[in-house]
């Protein structure tokens, strides 16, 4: 195991991962095989521009950070290092994305294998890319998350397989590190935490955390919990399945959550909501973020969006500490940024030239 401090200058903080980083937090045991890319320990940075705007002190936890560019590595290091523990040689997942991505990455770590399952041209190009390049086997179907997830619960239950969906209860007891990270960083709890939500999976892991840290006195106030969905994806705001889940944020297009009872309790319990936010609203939320420093994915925005929303309708108090979680990079899907920027110019390769175009002359 490595230490927690530079051996050669004995200063800056080597982050060693969510497992060792809250190891005494953690179903592990001193036999248990950590399967870790160093994941958490992602910033939390504030945004003078959203808390102008809200007149909140406004904090993003940025988890595009993460190794493989999304929040989906706090889980896949527990569930895969427990799969591992338990002697699994393959793991499985349905996936809209970063789930395949994660898995993919973590299972080429412990060399273990993984099947992926996505929908057929709904998942971003970069996560298709990352479950290829670590050597998951992806299978597309012609179908949506909520089949792909049916599917692979039937062969975790008939096949030699570890199913790594969130589903799988070690995948949330990862991603609790994601709570306690805000409240290590902020010296406190939020008392508003904003959220996109999919599969229900990661807001019911925030929830968990805050709950943890505040029985154990850690924290004395809990956050006000705010989910949001995509509008065509929002079966939890509906109260009812959705057959066809529609949004440019592929990846929460989820029409039947797994965790739904706990997002509910989540909201529920802490006086909070979920809410649904446009495709618009998601655009124009994802464009804000990015001109102010911070690339990341389309469904992330869903948080900034539900942000915007919350202050619209008069839900936010002056003064109030609000954490957004930014859960995947941009660069996941850069497509979308292309698409709605104007092409660079093209100059003759001198400096003078470039002067000109830049407006510096
Ligand atoms: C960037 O990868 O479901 O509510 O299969 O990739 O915990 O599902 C991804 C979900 C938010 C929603 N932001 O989180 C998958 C998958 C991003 C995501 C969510 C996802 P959950």
């Amino acid at each position: 195991m490595s230490s927690l401090t530079s051996p050669v200058t004995g200063q800056a903080h080597m982050w060693r991962g969510i497992i060792e980083e809250y190891r005494d937090r953690m179903p592990v045991s001193e036999t248990t095989p950590i399967v870790t890319l160093r994941e958490g320990g992602t910033p939390l940075i504030h945004s003078e521009y959203l808390s102008e705007l809200t007149g909140c002190e406004v904090h993003l936890k940025f988890d595009g950070s993460n190794p493989t560019g999304s929040f989906k590595d706090r889980g896949m290091t527990m569930a895969i290092s427990k799969a591992k523990e338990a002697g699994a040689e393959a793991v499985i997942c349905a996936s809209t994305g970063n789930t395949s991505a994660a898995a993919a990455a973590y299972a080429a770590k412990a060399g273990m294998t993984a099947g992926v399952i996505v929908p057929k041209g709904k998942i971003a190009l970069g996560k298709l890319a990352q479950a290829l390049v670590h050597g998951a086997k992806v299978i597309q179907i012609d179908g949506n998350f909520d089949q792909a997830l049916t599917i692979c619960r039937e062969l975790a239950d008939t096949e030699p397989v570890e199913l790594v969906n969130s589903v799988n209860p070690y995948r949330i007891d990862g991603q609790r590190s994601g709570a306690w990270e805000v409240v290590d960083q902020l010296g406190r709890a939020p008392d508003v935490h904003v959220m996109p939500v999919g599969n229900a999976g990661n807001i019911t892991a925030y929830w968990r955390g805050y709950r943890e840290y505040h029985a154990d006195k850690i924290i004395d106030q809990l956050p006000v919990m705010r989910g949001y969905q995509a509008a065509g994806a929002a079966p939890i705001v509906l109260g009812a399945k959705v057959d066809k889940p529609e949004t440019i944020a592929t990846a929460i297009r989820i029409g039947n959550p797994a965790s739904w009872q706990w997002a509910v309790e989540a909201a529920e319990e802490s006086g909070g909501s979920i809410r649904a936010v446009t495709d618009p609203q998601i655009m124009a939320a994802f464009r804000l973020v990015a001109r102010h420093g911070v690339f990341a994915e389309m469904a992330s925005s869903a948080s900034i969006a539900g942000l915007l929303e919350l202050k619209e309708r008069g839900d936010l108090e002056p003064g109030q500490t609000v954490v957004c979680v930014l859960t995947g990079h941009g660069l996941k899907d850069p497509e979308w940024a292309i698409s709605d920027s104007d092409e660079p110019v093209t100059i003759p390769p001198e400096a003078e030239a470039a002067a000109i175009e830049l407006g510096l002359r």
